[in-house]
């Protein structure tokens, strides 16, 4: 078979790609699979101290940077923390913002609807984790000064976060997708220039054992889809 090559679109390089194929049976096999795999990810909110190599921390992240975004601007940072007097006062930051939230932010609603969880102020996995990850998103960027929109921040930023989030799971960790609202204070104590915005913080690492999460069933796919044939 010839082998393709390289052609140009409005003068830009386009490289031949070619996608993994599978047969019939095996794309049955593999897509239920994977889903079986996703449907055992729990978020976990009592974690282990046991360390976590830098190096898993580090692909993870370059999973969540393969992430699409618009126009591949790629509009994120992830700060990654393992500094244990860093990450206790990050805790205690966000515990203040948290006890702010908590009694006088939330509307007995909200705090009704996350009784299940079992959620409160406290938040000693910030520091417990041996690395947490703050997802900062990139609003603009900076061209000789001049500042340039980035475009659709919050959807590439949420879409990254949640492959991060896969491959968290597929390591073998276990994580959570905490808001301590607001959340300025993440920015201004990692020292992150004025474009940046910390969009969620997410421990990683092991959980505490025994480790127990609430008791919860995913909407079946009749309730989370609709199909047109
Ligand atoms: N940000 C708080 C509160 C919280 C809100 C929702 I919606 C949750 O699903 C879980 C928690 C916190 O992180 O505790």
């Amino acid at each position: 078979m010839e082998s393709l090559t390289a052609i140009k679109i409005n003068g830009y390089t386009h490289v031949p790609y070619v996608s993994p194929r599978y047969d019939k049976d095996e794309m049955l096999e593999r897509s239920q699979a994977f889903y079986q795999w996703m449907d055992s990810r729990r978020s976990v909110r009592e974690f282990s101290s046991e360390p976590v190599t830098k190096e898993v921390i580090e692909n993870i992240i370059k999973t969540a940077s393969t992430a699409p975004s618009g126009a591949h601007k790629q509009p994120w940072t992830f700060c990654a923390i393992s500094n244990q007097e860093l990450k206790k006062k990050i805790r205690i930051a966000a515990e203040k913002e948290e006890v702010e939230t908590y009694t006088n932010r939330m509307s007995d609603r909200w705090r009704n609807d996350l009784a299940p969880l079992a959620t409160d102020a406290n938040k000693p996995f910030i520091e417990e984790a041996p690395w947490i990850i703050v997802a900062c998103k990139r609003v603009y960027e900076h061209e000789e000064a001049v500042k340039h929109n980035n475009y659709y921040v919050n959807e590439s930023i949420g879409i990254a976060s949640g492959m991060l989030i896969a491959a968290i799971h597929n390591a073998g960790l276990v994580t959570l997708t905490h808001t301590p609202s607001p959340m300025n204070f993440l920015t201004k104590m990692l020292d992150r220039p004025s474009n940046e915005r910390a969009f969620l913080l997410l421990p990683v690492g092991y959980p505490k054992q025994p480790s127990y999460v609430p008791d919860l069933e995913r909407k079946p796919l009749e309730e989370v889809s609709v199909f047109y044939e």
